[in-house]
């Protein structure tokens, strides 16, 4: 009739099973060598080069999904395109692409480039927990270092009670948030002896968004730094489209770069 277990029904025990080791994974990453806020390219890029490397890695989603602005391709045609740069790190993902002679670009499904960068940081050891938000940063003075990230759950966020947070400490944090760098405009706004003035993005330039982002991703301030379309945000550099070579560019540096300054 009741199928009971040790004393507990069914129910009870899936209860009990999700909410122990969620609690216990919880507790492992309330002190971790790295946050990344964000699970787009550039985050996910990161996250699996930074945990190949046998460092504590999570990523903090707010969405209840990984993959940021791929999965919407161009202007919902279900392909993006990379130039040979990103070829190496499409090979690291194991990420099948095509080569378009006509237009000398390498093309690929965006449901793929999602997945599968989303695969080779879990298998690197990364945890991406979704539907968390991270609406601050924690900060230490003389010198001025950040050293975590504030939380909140997205779907209080979202109904607007007032709850308050809980925090993450870290080595490392990494603004991948996109278009809006959040993390860097929080820091920006309300820590302003950080001198950060974010310049916002500017029009389309592909080739030369392409390019600088690479080129200038790297540390904000110590214990922050900024990949991906942050970088553009933070430097006043053009917005490219769907070509994603400097998200995945970016997402690599970024984490050769943390990875030399959490040995030094
Ligand atoms: O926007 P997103 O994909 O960032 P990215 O890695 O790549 C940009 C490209 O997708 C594309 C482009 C380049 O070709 O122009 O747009 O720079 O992913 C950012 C992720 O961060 C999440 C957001 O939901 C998205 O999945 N995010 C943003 N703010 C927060 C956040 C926050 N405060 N807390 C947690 N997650």
């Amino acid at each position: 009739m009741f199928s009971m277990i040790e004393g507990k029904m069914f129910e009870e025990r899936i209860s009990r099973s999700i909410i122990r080791n969620t609690m216990l994974d919880l507790l492992r990453l309330t002190n971790v060598d790295v946050v990344i806020v964000g699970a787009g390219p550039s985050g996910m890029v990161a996250a699996k080069y930074i945990a190949d490397k046998g460092y504590k890695v999570v990523v903090l989603e707010r969405r209840l999904s990984f993959g940021g602005g791929i999965g919407g391709g161009g202007m919902l045609f279900h392909k993006i395109v990379v130039d040979e740069s990103a070829i190496p790190i499409l090979k690291d993902f194991n990420i099948r692409f095509q080569k378009d002679e006509e237009e000398n670009l390498y093309v690929l499904d965006s449901s793929e480039l999602m997945a599968k960068l989303a695969t080779g940081a879990i298998d690197a050891g990364a945890k991406i927990i979704n539907g968390v938000h991270v609406e601050d940063v924690i900060y230490r003075e003389n010198p001025l270092r950040i050293t975590g990230v504030v939380i909140q759950w997205s779907a209080v966020v979202l109904s607007g009670l007032h709850v308050d947070p809980l925090f993450i400490r870290s080595k490392a944090v990494v603004d991948a948030t996109g278009h809006d760098a959040e993390v860097i405009k929080i820091v920006a706004k309300k820590i302003p002896e950080s001198n950060i003035v974010l310049r916002g993005e500017k029009s389309a330039y592909s080739e030369l968004s392409e390019r600088i982002v690479v080129e200038k991703t790297g540390a904000v301030l110590p214990g922050l730094y900024a990949t991906g379309m942050s970088v553009a945000a933070l430097y006043g550099l053009p917005r490219m489209g769907p070509v994603f070579s400097s998200m995945l560019l970016s997402g690599k540096k970024v984490a050769e770069i943390i990875v030399s300054d959490l040995k030094s």
